[in-house]
């Protein structure tokens, strides 16, 4: 994509994410004069977008960072009213699933009432700003019918599913009673190397990766039968920005209309690596073996979520016929990005620790 959109102003939460860094280089690379909110931290260290910032760095003339934090209205006005945005990515979030069983109200404040925060900024000082929200295919969870589209009924299995569905009406309750661009992506899982090491697809191929070379002896997995539909993250950052061109606002899924276990997923990565992996036992007690018969996989029951969502796969017909947004990277191509991506990272931890 070339600089075709000169001067127009970006507004992304949660730019330090897997999402908002993709994003965040998308719309510098087309010609945006872009925001990102971080939070304060102990640590200085953006790993995800430090190349973008960086004195010398592409663009860094045009990418600003602002202190701001969705659970603090005050810093959200302040914000909105500093940059006066055109467009509005509303990506953060807390965002782990199991996590939220643990943090209840903390991720409903966050991932719910955090969205009511950021629009009644842009509703008081900026309503022309065009809104994304980042929902979610969890927001169907036991599912009503597959595949699942825009017009699936919700059925939310966790508090940070329930805290999306709040999110979902939210946005699209602003489209409606004040005649603002509000519109949802209803995003299908979507990874790459930079997703974060506790998710599923990230843990697999960090793990598979560093048994490969030795640093690690087993990987340790909850649910093996659960389905996800797995897109690449830079395909989905591109489907995020075309909903918010078109004339007319309205909410979209993405997803790539293909479904895998994570069984699957497992046995993928570590056939990337030269090691098939076969399966002994059933429940608790199952295993992945590799050619050595050594247990390379075990399921622990510490990692079952106290309600799982089964299967997702997405109706991604809308976006497709209307946005013309297809992804291009299949199930296959992501597996072998991320484990490629993760035997390098291993590799260099491995010669660091072989150094005197
Ligand atoms: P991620 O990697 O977990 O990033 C979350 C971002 O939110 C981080 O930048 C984080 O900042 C920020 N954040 C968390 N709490 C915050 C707060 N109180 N105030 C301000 N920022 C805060 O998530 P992702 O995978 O990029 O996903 C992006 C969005 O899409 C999220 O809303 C997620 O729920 C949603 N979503 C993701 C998927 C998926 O498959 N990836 C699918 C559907 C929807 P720190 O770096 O400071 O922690
Ligand atoms: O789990 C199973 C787990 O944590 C996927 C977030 O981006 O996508 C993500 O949520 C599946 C689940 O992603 C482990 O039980 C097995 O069935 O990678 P995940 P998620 O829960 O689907 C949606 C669309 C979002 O919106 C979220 O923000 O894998 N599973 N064993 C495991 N999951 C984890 N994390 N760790 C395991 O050891």
């Amino acid at each position: 994509m070339t600089e075709d959109s000169p001067n127009r102003r970006a507004l992304i939460t949660g730019v330090t994410g897997q999402d908002g860094s993709y994003l965040a280089e998308l719309l510098l690379a087309k010609g945006y004069d872009v925001w990102g909110v971080v939070r304060r931290s102990s640590t200085m260290e953006r790993p995800r977008i430090d190349h973008l910032h960086q004195p010398g760095a592409d663009h860094s003339e045009r990418f600003q960072l602002v202190y701001g934090d969705l659970g603090d209205a005050s810093s959200l006005f302040r914000i909105v009213e500093e940059v006066q945005p055109d467009e509005v990515y509303n990506l953060a979030a807390q965002s782990h699933v199991q996590v939220s069983f643990d943090t209840p109200e903390y991720t409903a404040d966050v991932t719910g009432m955090g969205v009511a925060r950021l629009l009644e900024a842009l509703r008081s000082l900026r309503p022309e700003a065009r809104f994304y929200q980042a929902s979610s295919s969890e927001m169907y969870g036991k599912v009503v019918e597959t595949p699942q589209s825009e017009t699936t009924r919700f059925h939310p299995r966790s508090p940070y599913a329930a805290a999306k569905v709040f999110a979902f009406e939210l946005t699209r309750n602003y489209r409606e009673a004040y005649g603002m661009y509000a519109l949802n992506g209803i995003l299908f899982n979507h990874e790459s190397p930079r997703r974060g090491e506790n998710f599923v697809t990230r843990k697999i191929t960090r793990a598979a990766a560093r048994i490969k070379l030795g640093l690690q002896d087993q990987l340790r997995l909850g649910n093996l039968d659960a389905k996800r539909d797995w897109g690449f993250a830079g395909d989905y950052v591109e489907g995020m920005w075309r909903m918010l061109q078109a004339d007319v606002a309205d909410d979209y899924v993405l997803a790539t209309g293909e479904t895998n276990t994570v069984r699957l997923f497992c046995e993928h990565a570590f056939a990337r690596l030269g090691m098939p992996l076969t399966w002994e036992g059933s429940g608790d007690t199952e295993r992945g073996l590799d050619a050595a018969r050594r247990v390379v996989v075990a399921v622990d029951p510490r990692y079952y979520r106290p309600a799982e969502v089964d299967l997702l796969l997405g109706d991604p017909s809308r976006a497709r016929d209307e946005l013309g947004w297809v992804p291009e990277v299949g199930f296959q191509g992501l597996v072998e990005m991320m484990v490629d991506a993760d035997l390098a990272l291993a590799e260099a931890d491995a010669g660091r620790s072989a150094r005197p």
